[in-house]
């Protein structure tokens, strides 16, 4: 019997610093200097004349959709570009004119690569060829397309069970890629389809379904020109979603009001100049925040609940605070709602999240006065062990105010991923869906399986105790954006093949099963020609509208592939075109998809002339105030219990958050502009009276631990920053400190890693 040798590959990369400097955090967000360092970022990487040209046609409506955030595009798109600074990174990243090709990979050896940091390895460039890790071996080589895929079908037919592999997306493929891969995936017979949402929005998606019947938000963009009040809850958007600080502007300009509800106070909530006016880029700018509710991290309830309560003794008083007629059409549960909030007195909640008093009667006083509310959030809500209550009481607060359903008002869960939502939507999920499967089966004549699938922290568990043995990953960085690095590792390395669909060179090929392909993917913002006619795909935005994105550069090489392409072409090597579902036409032909789309999907009808321009919204029963499909065919008052933390004296809530100079685990540069913080990413950001109580002066160098279940996990060598953070908070930045969250320490219900709330010791070295 052969054994393999073991290949030395190190997880976490370096730990060493990169040389640090501090400065007050930033005033204001965007303004001159964001359009300096864009073009810094995109000159470096593209060069000045490509930099001009695609920059202009980005988020345009002829052009490509930006590889960034999901924020949508306005109808009437600026003149100096509807781009955002961090748009800008995104696309110079993905069109950077360095390649990674064969000789690359004979110079570098895996085990090499693996000591360089996550940054170093994404400014490698574009994968330009198919490449093959064989078993023992410590080099990746070339391989032919069609050898690749064999080498997966076989691997495919090998397992005992479909159930033994795990399909993972990422969340940039497009509608029709995600579309191809869900129907590959369920005919080759499992829903192990874990997938980006899983350690993101899972919990807004449970939460909003539970309570209101779609797991979407509700809101358009042009509601943001008509709120009266917008809350942003555990949401960074000056760094995330700048894009949207230009909507925060324009509620404000119409005389609404922004409360951040955050343990900090992002600069892109503070202060923002428009860098899309020339009056913006000129002025002092415009203030976004009216109130800043510094919460305790993961306090987010307790101060929801205290907020709701002083709104519910002024509504007994007047009974014009909450709007009754609404509650008693559309609601069920106002009863046991307000019951239960008998059992909380105003001074306990107050204690738990922290927050100055006045500030709160001041925001109960807008709430009190005002109906027309959107509540905005992101990873500061969902990634907690309650992140589906976190949602649930906000969606109390718009349902006790009737702010859904009518313009100005709603549900605006800001999402991650350019595409995530679109590829929920076209069927990418480990649940079994049966009004999918009987439409997949009316449509392709195959019966999809019934049998629930893994989703991601499940799916990590199964490869660990050996029970899946391939793992395919449509896009993403499975490795660097798991939670338990070092156990996620175990995962993959128990593996017999995993296989990346990549456009850039990431960890993820680096930390490997036995076997480990890489297929190189054209990016979106690359001409994807067949037969000399350009083609095009489509993407659903945060707010649910679809529209056609189309590329334009010349691909990173002519060996690259379209996503549908490569994933029909596994298919059609696995079923040896002996299928119902004729994959190899498909896989060429995006208008056939679309037709097919079309019978599976709901909403999609007349997809190829609707989605051109600004596209069109598909269907959302809260938009209409339709609750049929839930109890009693209301929407759902939830009765939610405080977070519980047991936290010792000497323990500290640490968050993991995104820098400004990341994308995910795609590492832009070394700075946060906004937070002061130059040239360094092994930063733990305390509070200074915490410091001093611990002895630590800034700068000092510290370990920080984490212990579950009897398990200690340690990131090493943290440089410690004074910041204006609650007491008992930290932050640091993720994927760096990914390795102290337990795998199994996740949401109820949504399974969202508990990256937003792990309890850590702080050990100076
Ligand atoms: N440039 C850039 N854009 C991105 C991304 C990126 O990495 N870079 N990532 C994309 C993706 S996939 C996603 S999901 C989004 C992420 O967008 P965000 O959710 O904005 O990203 P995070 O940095 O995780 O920020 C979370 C925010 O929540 C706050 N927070 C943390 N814990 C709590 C809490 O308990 N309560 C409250 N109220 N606030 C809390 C933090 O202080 C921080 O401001 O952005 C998308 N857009
Ligand atoms: N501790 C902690 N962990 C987190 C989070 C956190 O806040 N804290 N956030 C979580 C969240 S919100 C998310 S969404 C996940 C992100 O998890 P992932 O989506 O898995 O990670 P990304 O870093 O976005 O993936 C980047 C890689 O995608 C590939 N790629 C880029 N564009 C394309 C494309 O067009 N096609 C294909 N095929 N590949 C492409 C490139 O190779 C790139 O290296 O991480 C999660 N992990
Ligand atoms: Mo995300």
């Amino acid at each position: 019997m052969s054994t393999t040798k073991k290949r030395n590959i190190s997880v976490l990369g370096p730990t060493t610093f990169t040389g640090i400097t501090v400065t007050e955090p930033a005033e204001y967000a965007a303004g001159l200097p964001a359009v300096k360092v864009a073009l810094q970022h995109a000159f470096k990487e593209m060069g000045v004349v490509k930099s001009m040209h695609i920059l202009s046609k980005m988020n345009q409506k002829e052009g490509f959709d930006c590889p960034g955030c999901a924020w949508p595009d306005p109808e009437k798109p600026s003149k100096l570009g509807e781009y955002c600074e961090n748009g800008a990174k995104a696309i110079a990243e993905e069109a950077t004119n360095k390649r990674v090709g064969s000789s690359f990979f004979d110079k570098y050896s895996v085990e090499e690569l693996s000591n360089w940091s996550d940054y170093q390895i994404g400014k490698s460039g574009r994968l330009t060829e198919p490449m093959i890790l064989k078993p023992g071996s410590v080099h990746y080589e070339p391989i032919s397309w069609q050898k690749a895929y064999e080498v997966i079908a076989e691997e495919l037919h090998k397992l005992n069970s479909p159930d033994e592999g795990i399909f993972y997306t990422s969340g940039r493929s497009s509608n029709e890629a995600a579309f191809l891969y869900g129907l590959f995936v369920r005919a080759f017979g499992t829903n192990n389809m874990p997938d980006c949402s899983n350690m993101c929005h899972e919990s807004s998606g449970v939460g909003l379904s539970e309570t209101l019947g779609i797991g979407k938000g509700s809101v358009k963009l042009e509601d943001f020109d008509k709120a009266e009040i917008v809350l942003v809850i555990g949401q960074n958007p000056g760094t995330n979603h700048p894009r949207m600080l230009s909507a925060l502007q324009k509620c404000k300009e119409n005389g609404g009001k922004v409360i951040s509800i955050n343990p900090l106070k992002e600069a892109g909530l503070v202060r923002f100049k428009n860098p899309q006016e020339i009056k913006g880029i000129l002025s002092s700018g415009a203030t976004l925040t009216d109130i800043h509710l510094q919460v305790k991290i993961n306090q987010d309830v307790p101060l929801l609940k205290l907020i709701i309560k002083k709104l519910a003794k002024r509504d007994q008083k007047t009974g014009k605070v909450f709007d009754h007629q609404f509650i008693k059409t559309y609601t069920q549960g106002y009863a046991e709602l307000l019951a239960d909030l008998e059992q909380y007195t105003e001074e306990e909640l107050l204690s738990l999240c922290g927050v100055e008093e006045k500030r709160i009667n001041d925001t109960v006083e807008l709430l009190a006065n005002n109906t027309k509310i959107i509540i905005c959030w992101a990873m500061g809500l969902t990634q907690h062990k309650n992140g589906v209550d976190n949602i649930k009481e906000c969606v109390n607060l718009l349902l006790l105010k009737g702010s859904l359903g009518k313009p100005g008002a709603g549900t605006c869960p800001v999402r991650g991923h350019s595409n995530v939502q679109g590829d929920r939507t076209v069927g990418i999920m480990h649940h079994v869906s049966p009004v999918l499967n009987t439409a997949i089966e009316n449509t392709f004549g195959f019966t999809p399986p019934d049998k629930e699938g893994l989703d991601t922290v499940h799916a990590i568990e199964a490869m660990h105790q050996g029970k899946a043995k391939v793992f395919i990953a449509l896009g993403g960085n499975f490795i660097s954006a798991a939670s338990d690095t070092e156990y996620t590792a175990q995962a993959l390395q128990n593996c017999n093949l995993t296989v990346a669909i990549s456009t850039k060179l990431n960890r993820s090929h680096l930390v490997t099963g036995q076997t480990a392909i890489i297929l190189p993917t054209l990016g979106r913002s690359e001409l994807d020609n067949k037969k000399g006619k350009p083609r095009y795909f489509t993407v659903e935005n945060s707010m649910g509208k679809v529209h056609q994105s189309k590329g334009l550069l010349k691909p990173a090489s002519d060996t690259l592939k379209s996503e549908p392409e490569i994933i029909g072409h596994i298919a059609d090597t696995y079923f040896k075109g002996n299928h119902p579902v004729d994959f190899k036409n498909l896989s060429e032909d995006y208008e056939l998809i679309r037709k097919k789309i079309k019978l599976v999907i709901k909403g999609f009808d007349d997809i190829e002339n609707k989605s051109k321009g600004s596209g069109f919204y598909l269907p959302n029963n809260v938009r209409e105030l339709d609750f049929s499909k839930l109890p009693n065919q209301k929407a759902q008052f939830s009765i939610c219990k405080n977070p519980q933390h047991n936290i010792s004296k000497n323990e500290f809530l640490l968050m993991t958050i995104r820098s400004h100079d990341q994308f995910n685990t795609t590492i832009y540069g070394l700075d946060d502009r906004y937070r002061g913080i130059y040239n360094e990413r092994r930063v733990v950001l305390m509070n200074k009276e915490d410091m001093q109580k611990h002895n630590l002066e800034k700068l000092d160098i510290v370990n920080l631990t984490s212990y579950y279940d009897n398990n200690e996990r340690l990131a090493s060598s943290f440089l410690v920053v004074p910041y204006d953070i609650p007491r008992g908070n930290v932050a640091s930045y993720f994927p760096e400190t990914n390795v102290l969250v337990p795998y199994n320490h996740y949401a109820d219900k949504s399974h969202t890693p508990i990256s937003k709330s792990i309890v850590i010791k702080i050990t100076k070295i």
